[in-house]
């Protein structure tokens, strides 16, 4: 059995259509194969060159076509930048993630973010961009200065798409992914819910995400901010046990990726969330804001973290670091970040993931269940 990638959109549905207590226990069920338990990755976001952007995008307050009262600011200078990352890193995040609101970078912009990227990386941080799309050899040039992970969005199924964009096709970001992807960096690439879809939209995009060459190893799950001034400011609230399937089918179809309970959190009760790493995520922005809007307290995050008794991971490139010296000396490795570290065990299974079962296992395992059950 192999992590697949070639699920159909009718078992993607099936999936959806899951009686909620079984879609949320095959998707913990899944998670502790290929995670460890109770562990949450912790990014930060900065906003490095925010609004007046030439696109569409009808979720978003950067838009320069729409009246969202939002300040534009010319891209950061490097120090400021650098200390927005110690300052994150000191908040206990492992990664660090730069956002632009470009439609793509300029090869002057592209220089000074490159240089942004070695200062994060020289801080220990993990590194993240998103800065639109990219060429193949602007992704090689952010390759080189030590990016680590590349934020590019799917954002909804291919159908819905063009409701929501109307500047750029859903193969322009299916070509930067893959120059990310040559470029030899990790994808980071997910969606936003909530913006007037139907289920069969969810349904497609996690589709097409899991059916990507490669599934990426990072994918974030928005919930759409609803900004006043921007199409979207008057969506329909999304039903909550809606959002907490869509987070628990990315987990089952895509079992080794990190699944981010992304933008919305702001909006959500400590029990959805909750909910939400029950249901596989295990990564969050950390930070009271994320790129222009806001995000939980850090305080209040940590405090639900200990309540939750979820522990931060380590970077990945710290993990076989950890693992290796855990198991040398029978001890877990101290950490200077102010959130807690497992204090049991090896954090990540990276080295030996087990296997996905497919759907069918999956149908038969719930029947068994439930005859076990009766
Ligand atoms: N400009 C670049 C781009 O669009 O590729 C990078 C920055 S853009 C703000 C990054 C992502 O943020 C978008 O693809 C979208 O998924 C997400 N996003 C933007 N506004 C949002 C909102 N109001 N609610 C939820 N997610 C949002
Ligand atoms: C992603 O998927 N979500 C983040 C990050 N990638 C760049 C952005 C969320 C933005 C929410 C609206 C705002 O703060 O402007
Ligand atoms: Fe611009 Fe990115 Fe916002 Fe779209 S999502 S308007 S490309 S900043």
């Amino acid at each position: 059995m192999q992590v697949r990638n070639d699920w159909t959109l009718a078992e993607v549905e099936a999936l959806f259509a899951l009686p909620f207590m079984d879609l949320i226990v095959e998707a913990q069920r899944v998670h502790r194969q290929f995670h460890a338990p109770n562990t949450v990755q912790i990014s930060t976001l900065l906003s490095i060159k925010t609004g007046a952007c030439p696109e569409d995008c009808a979720y978003c307050p950067q838009s320069v076509r729409y009246d969202t009262g939002l300040a534009a600011e010319e891209l950061m200078e490097l120090e400021a930048v650098a200390e927005k990352a110690r300052a994150a890193k000191r908040a206990g995040a492992t990664r660090f993630c730069m956002g632009a609101a470009y439609r793509s970078p300029k090869p002057k912009d592209l220089r000074k973010v490159t240089a942004m990227i070695r200062e994060v990386k020289a801080l220990g941080l993990e590194t993240c961009a998103t800065l639109g799309m990219v060429t193949p050899a602007q992704a090689f040039e952010l390759k080189a200065a030590g990016l680590d992970y590349y934020n590019h969005n799917l954002d909804t199924s291919p159908q819905y798409y063009e409701k929501i964009i109307s500047t750029r096709t859903y193969q322009d970001r299916l070509d930067t992914l893959q120059a990310v992807r040559d470029a030899g960096m990790n994808v980071c690439c997910g969606g936003i819910v909530g913006m007037g879809e139907e289920p069969a939209d969810r349904a497609g995009l996690l589709q097409t995400l899991a059916t990507l060459p490669s599934h990426p190893e990072s994918v974030p799950i928005n919930q759409l901010v609803r900004v006043a001034g921007t199409p979207l400011a008057d969506t329909a609230a999304l039903d909550p046990f809606d959002f907490v399937r869509t987070i628990a089918v990315a987990r089952i179809l895509m079992p080794r990726s990190h699944v981010r309970l992304s933008a919305g959190r702001g909006e959500m009760s400590d029990e959805l969330q909750a909910l939400s790493f029950l249901a596989g995520a295990n990564s969050i922005f950390y930070g009271e804001k994320l790129l222009t809007t806001g995000n939980p307290d850090t305080a209040h995050d940590q405090r639900l973290f200990e309540r939750l008794k979820i522990v931060a991971e380590p970077p990945q490139h710290a993990h076989a670091t950890h693992a290796t010296t855990q198991a040398a000396t029978g001890h877990p490795v101290p950490d200077e970040s102010i959130l807690a570290r497992p204090d049991t065990g090896p954090a990540a299974r990276d080295s030996a993931t087990p296997e996905a079962a497919p759907l069918a296992a999956i149908a038969a395992a719930l029947r068994e269940s439930r005859t076990a059950a009766a």
